[in-house]
């Protein structure tokens, strides 16, 4: 027994990078389940999220992270520690860049990022992911990967489509040569950590963050209070989530006229919910304001954040 898994690989990677570059999309590329949100909208992450890939001999722990930003309110604070938690945690660190946006002078070093970044540089392996390479020309690429190769002492650079699916195989690879040897931390068959709870209201949010528009999904957050499982076969279960707002006025853009609006979030998060639990359920909402709860340390907690 002792032996069991002396060849086995496993440890913890970190997908970092600014807001929007495809972090989420990558993950759940990868594990070819929709374990985080995504959407057209920077800062959709909120948490560290971890999916777990386990193989015949080697188990790959990552961490989806929220965009690396300088933070103004409080949650943008527990969202930059969450992404350097992860960092810290991490066997290895995948930096995510998106090839339409990503500069290639000599500034984009001095950017927030890369001063994050110099900071675990030799303590362990990162690996530049340029991402949505569908969107442009194969020659356009190569340039990008001989600046950051000569500006930063990454280990690999792979370019990929995270949406298409397009050489995570060859990532895949690449991780699995940086991986330590190390036995599995999680059983094979898990491939969260979450509770249901946790990815209903990651569901509800990102509804929001589809539907309105400018300060709305940034000023709001989604509690579960209730989740009561049917008891008998027919019934439905009983989800009640609370959606917190900073503002009155914000309230009634949520709620809508003759509550219109509350009603689309409602309509197409149960669709999904029911899809990711696999049975039907009645989605009860409820709109609240709170004001500044982003900027209150106890707000912050009740509404599921790590603050400290
Ligand atoms: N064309 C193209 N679009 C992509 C690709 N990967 C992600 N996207 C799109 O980019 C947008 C942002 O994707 P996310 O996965 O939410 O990005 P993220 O880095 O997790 O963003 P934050 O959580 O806000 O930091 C979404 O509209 C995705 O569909 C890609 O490979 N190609
Ligand atoms: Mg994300």
């Amino acid at each position: 027994m002792e032996n069991e898994f002396k060849d086995f690989k496993a440890g913890y990677v970190a997908i970092v990078g600014e807001p929007n570059v495809g972090k989420s999309t990558l993950l759940n590329t990868l594990l070819q389940h929709k374990i985080s949100i995504v959407t057209p909208k920077p800062q959709t992450t909120r948490h560290k999220i971890i999916g777990i890939m386990t193989g015949e001999n080697y188990q790959i722990v990552f961490l989806d992270t929220p965009g690396l930003i300088k933070p103004r309110y409080l949650l943008q604070e527990v969202m930059m520690r969450y992404a350097e938690s992860a960092l810290n945690d991490a066997d290895i660190i995948l930096f995510m860049v998106d090839v339409k946006k990503v500069k290639t002078n000599e500034a984009v070093t001095k950017t927030l990022p890369f001063e994050i970044l110099k900071r675990y540089a030799d303590q362990k392996p990162i690996i530049l992911v340029i991402n949505k390479v569908d969107l442009v020309n194969k020659l356009e690429v190569l340039p990008i990967i001989d600046f950051f190769s000569k500006v930063f002492p990454f280990k690999e650079i792979v370019p990929i489509s995270a949406l298409k699916g397009q050489n995570i195989d060859e990532l895949k690879k690449v991780l699995l040569q940086y991986l330590p040897n190390h036995p599995p931390f999680y059983p094979p068959d898990m491939v969260t950590e979450h509770p249901e709870r946790f990815f209903v209201a990651e569901i509800i949010r990102e509804k929001i963050f589809q539907i309105f528009r400018q300060e709305i999904p940034y000023s709001t957050t989604v509690s579960i209070v209730e989740f009561r499982e049917a008891k008998e076969e027919g019934e439905r279960d009983y989800i009640r989530a609370e959606i917190y707002v900073e503002k009155e006025s914000q309230k009634g853009i949520i709620i809508g006229k003759d509550g219109q609006m509350l009603k689309k979030v409602g309509t197409l998060a149960r669709e999904e919910i029911e899809w990711f639990l696999g049975r039907p359920v009645y989605l009860d909402l409820y709109v609240k304001a709170r004001k500044k709860w982003r900027d209150s340390k106890a707000w912050l907690k009740r509404l599921g954040y790590t603050v400290d």
